[in-house]
């Protein structure tokens, strides 16, 4: 049997090993993902992104407990772009989420660096389009809101939970860092903590003086993730924004923005390739550099003569 057919049978090494090869790139990558395309069936994507340490680990596993008592199947994506590792959960996050039964059915996998350099957005979605195919339903993606990078991944998620914790400067650092644009929900984790009704206050005020009211008001939910308080509470909103997605049309809207978004990835991603395949090699910049720094050539006419170049070529 193929390692297809196998994943088609449900086998979860099968799912692995394809994750695995989508990941690296391997050989026909792109006729498997068109193929696992065709078998999705639109996912609900959830995705946790605020600071690190405040808790967005330890939510996502009591979130998934609670979905998978509701019946659905779920997978688990924790995105780190500053680790090199790759495949099973982080020893860490792997500790945060023992208490998810592995007979309960969880999939957990986590994507570093390795494998899909200046294209984690697109590894990412792409993996969830095999998760998609397997037969899972739900999807929740975790990554740390501090980057460009981070945010590309979110804004490839339905509903998205920024979450914060009680802690000075936490609000302002999520501010910056643009998560509060793209706050679908917000968590107030750590809520044991001093200062976390202060905290839901400021940001409903900060919610309220945005001057377009949108017909999505955004809910701020005080949960403790380490003693279970409220994360049910989260889960009611979190699914409040999946309603109003499918009743108010905002779904299909979303869901267009990001096939633009990911076809223009991929044709990036392609272009990329090409790029340092033909022109960009190593020893052609070498020369080029080398040209420049003796005064022979400069950056600009030497950049349009090598697309000229490549442009031939192609
Ligand atoms: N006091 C308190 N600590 C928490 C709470 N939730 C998580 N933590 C702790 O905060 C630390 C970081 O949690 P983690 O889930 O790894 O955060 P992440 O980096 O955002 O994924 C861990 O030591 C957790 O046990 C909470 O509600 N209250
Ligand atoms: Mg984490």
């Amino acid at each position: 049997m193929s390692l297809y057919d196998k994943f088609l049978n449900g086998s979860v090494v099968a799912l692995s090993r394809i994750i695995t090869h989508i990941e690296d790139r391997g050989d026909g990558f792109q006729e498997l993902l068109s193929r696992l395309y065709r078998k999705t069936n639109g996912i609900y994507r959830i995705g946790l992104t605020g600071p690190p340490g405040g808790g967005k680990s330890s939510l996502v596993n009591r979130l998934g407990g609670l979905l998978v008592d509701q019946g659905h199947k779920v997978a688990i994506v924790c995105v780190d772009p500053s680790s090199p590792f790759t495949g099973g959960a982080l020893l860490g996050d792997r500790l945060r989420m023992q208490d998810i039964p592995q007979d309960k059915g969880v999939f957990i996998r986590s994507m570093g660096s390795r494998g899909s350099s200046g294209g984690l957005a697109l590894a990412t979605s792409n993996v969830t389009v095999a998760l998609d195919a397997f037969g899972f339903d739900t999807i929740i993606i975790e990554t740390v809101g501090v980057g460009q990078m981070e945010l590309d991944i979110i804004d490839a998620c339905d509903t998205v939970v920024v979450v914060l914790v009680p802690e000075s400067g936490d609000a302002i650092q999520a501010l910056k860092a643009g998560l509060m644009e793209i706050a679908d929900v917000f968590a107030v984790n750590k809520a044991d903590r001093s200062g976390s009704e202060q905290m839901v206050y400021d940001l409903k005020s900060a919610m309220n003086m945005k001057a377009v009211k949108a017909a999505w008001e955004v809910p701020v939910v005080p949960t403790e993730a380490v003693n279970n308080k409220n994360v049910d509470q989260l889960l009611v909103e979190i699914q409040n924004h999946q309603n109003y997605l499918e009743t108010s049309g905002h779904l299909k809207y979303r869901r267009g923005h990001q096939l633009k978004r990911k076809v223009e990835q991929v044709i990036e991603r392609l272009i990329k390739g090409e790029l340092s395949s033909t022109i960009l090699t190593d020893t052609i910049l070498d020369e080029v550099a080398a040209k420049i720094m003796t005064g022979e050539d400069d950056p600009f006419s030497a950049g349009q003569k090598l697309y000229m170049r490549f442009k031939q070529k192609s």
